[in-house]
């Protein structure tokens, strides 16, 4: 298989490099900044990935959707407020380590790496999509990893849509005062939602309006967010557009902060998330 007429490496803006994959199972690209999957689309189908029309392309701010890798914190860092939401690595070029393309699949491996730790992310597009990070601490302080493989799901009208797979489960509501609740049933998004899951199950989201279905199945994070900002909060990002709540859905790989993975020297911790849709 022609590697070259299958993975490019283009300029999505000036010095802003994105991976483009062209392959018989999907089109996809990545860009070098967060190792950031910015779209999916299996042959055949339709993307399934929302990315923001509005999205900034510059080293310093994370893309708004697509498949932002949130680490080492999830969220608010948990005792310095001057750091970024989300962790570092979003905000930052990766080194682009290889590309490999066979007859299923292309891929992509890139990485960011300090005198501390590093961190990989290996990233398979094909007829499904998986999206794995590696964390080695190689120093001699332990490290503590927390983060989210913050998926932004490409959905027809939000209201519309079924979460299913978090039934008879446990979660931290964070609109308003942090609440835990229990999850009897389905899920379904009337308001804002912001709801960290004790759940390491896979999770279907069933789009009546695009009449599709996606699975999104992980591994190596104990808790799934499920987030939509409603009206008022996507009102107030700049990046993307106001009527745009209605068109996605994130659902996300989740190692929230209170349940932070330590490594110590020499010890390396993976997660990752598959996404597949039919
Ligand atoms: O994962 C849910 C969440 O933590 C929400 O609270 C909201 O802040 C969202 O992430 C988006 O965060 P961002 O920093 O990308 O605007």
């Amino acid at each position: 298989m022609n590697k070259h007429s299958i993975v490019n490496v283009e300029e999505h803006a000036p010095g802003y490099p994105v991976v483009s994959v062209k392959h018989p199972a999907c089109t996809a690209q990545v860009a070098l900044h967060g190792a950031h999957v910015m779209a999916w689309c299996p042959t055949g189908q339709q993307q399934v990935l929302y990315l923001s029309p509005d999205a900034v392309y510059r080293e310093g701010k994370a893309i708004r959707g697509g498949i932002p890798i949130c680490w080492p914190w999830f969220n608010a860092h948990p005792s310095d407020s001057s750091l970024p939401s989300h962790g570092l690595v979003r905000n930052q070029f990766w080194e682009l380590e290889s590309t490999d393309a066979n007859e299923e699949s292309v891929v992509a491996k890139l990485r960011r790496t300090t005198d501390q730790w590093t961190v990989l992310a290996t990233i398979r597009m094909g007829t499904s999509l998986e999206v794995a990070v590696e964390s080695t601490n190689h120093s001699d302080d332990t490290l503590m990893i927390s983060g989210a493989l913050h998926s932004y799901f490409r959905v027809g009208d939000v209201r519309e849509i079924t979460i299913s797979g978090l039934a008879d489960t446990d979660y931290l509501d964070t609109v308003g005062e942090h609440t835990t609740r229990h999850q009897t049933d389905e899920v379904h998004i009337d308001r804002e939602v912001d709801r960290y899951y004790d759940s390491s199950g896979p999770v279907r989201l069933e789009d009546p309006v695009k009449k599709r279905s996606i699975l999104i199945e992980k591994e190596g994070s104990p808790s799934t967010v499920v987030w939509n900002p409603w009206i008022e909060k996507a009102a107030a990002l700049s990046d993307l557009p106001n009527e745009d709540y209605l068109a996605f859905a994130c659902i996300e790989a989740a190692i929230i902060n209170d349940r932070a993975v330590t490594l110590n020297k020499g010890e390396t911790h993976r997660f990752s998330t598959r996404i597949s849709a039919e």
